[in-house]
């Protein structure tokens, strides 16, 4: 029985080292050349190799990111589970960057840079947090962890989901009947969407108009979420004040792209949270326990909705 990773050789290595300690009868291979395609029972990727169908006997495809979409879900074996990675390094990573997304909006530091840049010792009006509505986009796996780290600043702190929720010391909101008293009452909005047909250019003109003048966008979720020509307008008519994007369309943005120097974003290059390999092989270890075991897998997704 083999497991294929199909990554970093670095990654591979801890991973080998987990493996061997953890679940010895599984061999692991880091090469498709050197395994026997009918020993793969699973397969750790960032995408599906083009002969995904010579592992006649794959059961489960690990994704090396919590996110799925770019794996083209139809031309998957229907038998093969696709799996997204849920490991305690990415939601660590996660937790921190929306902590210091928040409050780098809440407190200004995106016009404090552009002052910096000018030589200007201006200090801005800012309300308490209390005042300040924190909204979620999204409220799975990372959201929920995000939040729980949120709590103590005291924001008002909101979501909204595909189905309904309840979760202490946050107003949930879900589904498109519940989007716009959702937007109203957001000033930061936490994007930690999954990309699927449902959300692709979610972000755009008609939804920051329904966002409070001088609200924030903090999008952590995909680049084709975002429509962001309609992003520039609502920045330049004033009507957003600042944007912290850690993801983009394309990525990177092209060299001259408006986004880059304009004087209310902030960029990041996709790295709030990247996959640890220690934790995560921990984690894949323990779902392999649990498919054996005829268990339901942690990160199981479904294919129908995309996520
Ligand atoms: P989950 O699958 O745990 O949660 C997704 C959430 O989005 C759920 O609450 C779901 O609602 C909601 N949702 C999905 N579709 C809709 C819709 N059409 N309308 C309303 N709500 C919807 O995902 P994670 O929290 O694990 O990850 C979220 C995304 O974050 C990933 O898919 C990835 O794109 C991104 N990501 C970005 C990283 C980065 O470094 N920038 C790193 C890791 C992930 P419901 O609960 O009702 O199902
Ligand atoms: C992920 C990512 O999906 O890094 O894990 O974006």
């Amino acid at each position: 029985m083999a497991f294929l990773f199909n990554s970093d050789p670095v990654r591979a290595a801890v991973f080998r080292k987990v493996f061997a300690r953890e679940l010895p009868d599984v061999e692991l291979f880091h090469s498709s050349e050197c395994v026997d395609p009918e020993k793969v029972r699973y397969l750790l990727t960032w995408t599906a190799p083009d002969d995904i169908a010579r592992y006649r006997n794959l059961e489960v495809l690990f994704s090396l990111g919590a996110g799925v979409d770019q794996f083209k879900r139809e031309s998957l074996p229907q038998q093969v589970k696709l799996v997204r990675m849920v490991e305690d390094g990415i939601i660590r990573m996660m937790q921190e960057y929306v902590v210091l997304g928040v409050l780098s909006l809440h407190r200004d530091m995106v016009a404090y840079r552009e002052q910096q840049k000018r030589q200007a010792w201006l200090g801005l009006a800012a309300p308490q947090a209390a005042e300040r509505r924190v909204g979620f986009f999204g409220l799975g796996m990372l959201a929920q962890a995000a939040i729980e780290r949120l709590l103590p600043f005291r924001f008002p702190l909101a979501a909204w989901s595909r189905s309904r929720k309840e979760i202490d010391g946050v107003t949930c909101f879900y589904g498109a009947d519940q989007l716009a008293g959702f937007l109203a009452r957001t000033d930061i909005l936490v994007c930690l969407l999954p990309l699927t047909e449902e959300t692709r250019g979610i972000l755009d003109a008609a939804l920051f108009s329904r966002l409070p003048a001088g609200a924030r966008l903090l999008h952590v979720g995909r680049g084709p979420q975002l429509d962001q020509t309609a992003l520039l307008q609502a920045l330049d008519s004033g009507h957003l004040d600042a944007a912290m994007l850690d993801v983009t369309d394309p990525e990177p943005l092209p060299d001259g792209h408006p986004l880059w120097r304009h004087p209310k974003v902030m960029i990041t290059p996709h790295i709030a949270s990247v996959t640890q390999a220690d934790s995560a092989a921990q984690s894949v270890v323990d779902n392999i326990r649990r498919h054996r075991a005829g268990e339901e897998l942690i990160g199981l997704v479904d294919r129908t909705l995309g996520y």
